[in-house]
């Protein structure tokens, strides 16, 4: 069973997960719209692997006699300066959400909470991978340029990172 300041600091994660889902919406359309396919087709895929995020802690709260309250969603910004600018918000996202996952396994020590403690872990986890994949593109698009002769290229090494993942995602569905 949850207690109730775990119930709301999971409740409150909802919002961070959806956020996070409607916020890489937008970019896959604003992607979408400046011809970006690569780049587009990653931010999607993003989307909804954080519409997963949020549904695993909903479905969390509920199986442990908890109240998921479905979250309200600030709005984001539709339009981006840049494909470097919205890379960078992308990353400062994702380490909002790292941080606030360190404080809510900080507060299943303190609750000696070891079945959150333990669900939590793969949270850990997926926020190392994804701070580390972020970090990969920022680097590529460092080394590549950001100016408007190099997002051709900038979109093909988005293609290769998709191949990736997509051969990761079947291997490990298989
Ligand atoms: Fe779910 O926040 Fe990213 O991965």
């Amino acid at each position: 069973m949850l207690s109730s300041k775990m119930e709301a600091a999971l409740n409150k994660q909802l919002e961070l997960e959806g956020y996070a889902s409607f916020l890489y919406l937008s970019m896959a359309s604003w992607c979408e719209r400046e011809g970006l396919e690569g780049c587009a087709k990653f931010m999607y895929r993003q989307s909804m692997e954080e519409n997963e995020h949020m549904m695993r802690i909903f479905n969390y709260i509920n199986e442990t006699d908890g109240h998921a309250l479905a979250p309200a969603i600030n709005q984001p910004p539709h339009t981006f300066e840049s494909v470097k600018v919205l890379f960078d918000q992308v990353y400062a996202h994702e380490q909002k959400v790292t941080a606030s996952i360190n404080n809510l396994v900080a507060l299943s020590y303190e609750e000696k909470d070891h079945a959150t403690l333990n669900f939590l872990q793969w949270y850990v986890e997926e926020q190392r991978e994804e701070e580390a994949l972020m970090r990969t593109i920022l680097d590529r698009i460092k080394l590549i340029g950001d100016g408007p002769q190099s997002l051709y290229y900038i979109d093909l090494e988005l293609e290769k990172i998709n191949e990736i993942e997509e051969k990761a995602e079947a291997e490990s569905e298989a």
